[in-house]
């Protein structure tokens, strides 16, 4: 499965774990990279120099490729940005924001850059400012999350750039990579699916909600604060929406959500704490490791191209 992602990057699969805060640490990103695909240290809101030692341990587990996701709305991003060249990193993606402020030390420094958009004119803005590719992240996935379809988005982008597209939102087994390369991309980047696998450091409670959850299970909250977040229904996301409709201040719905991904993540506190997950969360049975899903994924995706 050659594409111009797979060449851009070394990777043996055109698969790209998504840069999850909290979930995106150096076993899942190194565990992803010794499968075959490229994995991601999210950088989210950590402190800097947990970054870089994220990166150094990474390093230590594989040879492979690891790259980094720079969440833009973190304060720390400048910081961020200018470690990833320190530490040699080869390939950056960004999420939640517009990264051209950085792009030409990362140019400069020979880092591939692959910014996450939700539009065709971001896309397009994007491929200006010399970005290697993109990623088209559909309204489908969890976390931060723009408008359009990935069924809409991602041929509009393909259309738009001459740069590789990668698609997002909604993926998590052969089918969904079938249909992302007939969309025009030429790999998927997948959240959701990883979050669950065996090497990710989740709590289980966290896996389990994912796994239990069914296709209609997920809500977005923050469409009023312009910050919508997909995750899976349950006490928080309840008041959340309540507090939402009543005309909540963006203060108060803050202070509902501060610190609740953490806590959901490490300590297992899928009640009131926040439970990204994309809308193909449904799709998802069991856990498994990260050579298995990608392997599985992509010998499906092989095995319906060829039957069409
Ligand atoms: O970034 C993501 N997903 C995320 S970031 C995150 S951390 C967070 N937690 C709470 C509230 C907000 C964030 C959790 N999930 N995905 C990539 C992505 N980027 N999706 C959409 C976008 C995007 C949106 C607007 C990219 C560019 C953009 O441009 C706006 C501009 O600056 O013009």
């Amino acid at each position: 499965m050659k594409t111009r992602i797979t060449e851009l990057l070394g990777i043996e699969y055109p698969v790209i774990q998504g840069g999850m805060a909290w979930v995106a640490e150096y076993h899942l990103a190194a565990a992803v990279a010794a499968a075959g695909g490229l994995g991601l240290i999210g950088a989210a809101s950590a402190p800097p120099e947990v970054v870089r030692e994220q990166i150094r341990e990474a390093k230590k587990l594989t040879d492979k490729p690891v790259g980094v996701n720079i969440m833009l709305l973190n304060p720390n991003a400048e910081e961020v940005a200018r470690i990833v060249v320190e530490e040699g990193v080869k390939v950056v993606t960004t999420g939640a924001g517009n990264p051209g402020r950085f792009m030409e030390m990362w140019k400069n420094a020979g880092v591939k850059v692959i910014p996450v958009v939700a539009s065709v004119a971001m896309a397009k803005m994007m491929e200006r400012a010399g970005a290697d590719a993109v990623v088209a992240e559909g309204t489908e996935s969890g976390g931060h999350i723009g408008a359009a379809t990935t069924m809409t988005l991602v041929p509009q982008v393909a259309d738009a750039v001459n740069i590789p597209v990668v698609a997002a939102g909604g993926i998590a087994d052969g089918r969904g990579l079938a249909a992302a390369l007939m969309l025009g991309a030429e790999a998927v980047q997948m959240g959701t699916v990883f979050l669950t696998a065996r090497e990710a450091v989740v709590h289980s409670n966290y896996k389990q909600k994912v796994i239990a959850a069914k296709d209609i299970d997920s809500e977005v909250t923050g469409r009023s604060t312009g910050h919508p977040v997909r995750c899976i229904r349950n006490k928080m996301t309840r008041e959340y929406l309540k507090l939402e409709q009543e005309g909540a201040s963006f203060e108060e719905l803050e202070h509902l959500t501060l610190g609740t991904l953490r806590n959901a993540v490490v300590d297992g506190d899928v009640v009131n704490g926040t439970v990204m997950a994309g809308q193909i969360a449904g799709l998802i049975k069991e856990e498994k490791s990260c050579a298995e899903i990608i392997r599985g994924i992509t010998a499906q995706a092989q095995d319906l191209l060829e039957r069409v």
